[in-house]
């Protein structure tokens, strides 16, 4: 059994999703599996979307994608520069290569 996030197991050495500061995004989360994961990201909290696309009044930074369904959610990149990740908050999936690596980079940069 395999665990990817967009078809790819994690590489440190891999940035997989670039974003930039003072932005403000709306992610898609499309579970096709049959297992449930707990979607997880580092750094900067997010909302999760109602099925309107309106932001829930709750800052999370997990969210419960189950087996076969997809969760949107909006996330603002703020002040942090650098590096982190996102990945299955369930370790063994983690730990199986259901992470990836996101770079925050400042505006103009
Ligand atoms: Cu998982």
């Amino acid at each position: 059994m395999r665990f990817l996030i967009n078809g790819r197991e994690f590489d440190h050495h891999r940035i997989d999703t670039r974003v930039q500061l003072g932005t403000t995004e709306d992610w898609e989360i499309v579970n096709l599996g049959d297992m449930d994961h707990p979607f997880h990201v580092h750094t900067n909290s997010f909302q999760i979307l109602d099925s309107a696309g309106h932001p829930l009044p709750a800052w999370k930074d997990v969210v419960l994608v189950p087996a076969r369904s997809r969760r949107r959610i909006r996330t603002l990149f703020e002040d942090f520069t650098g590096l982190a990740v996102y990945h299955c908050h369930i370790l063994d999936h983690e730990d199986l290569g259901m992470m990836g690596t996101l770079e925050f980079t400042a505006q103009g940069a």
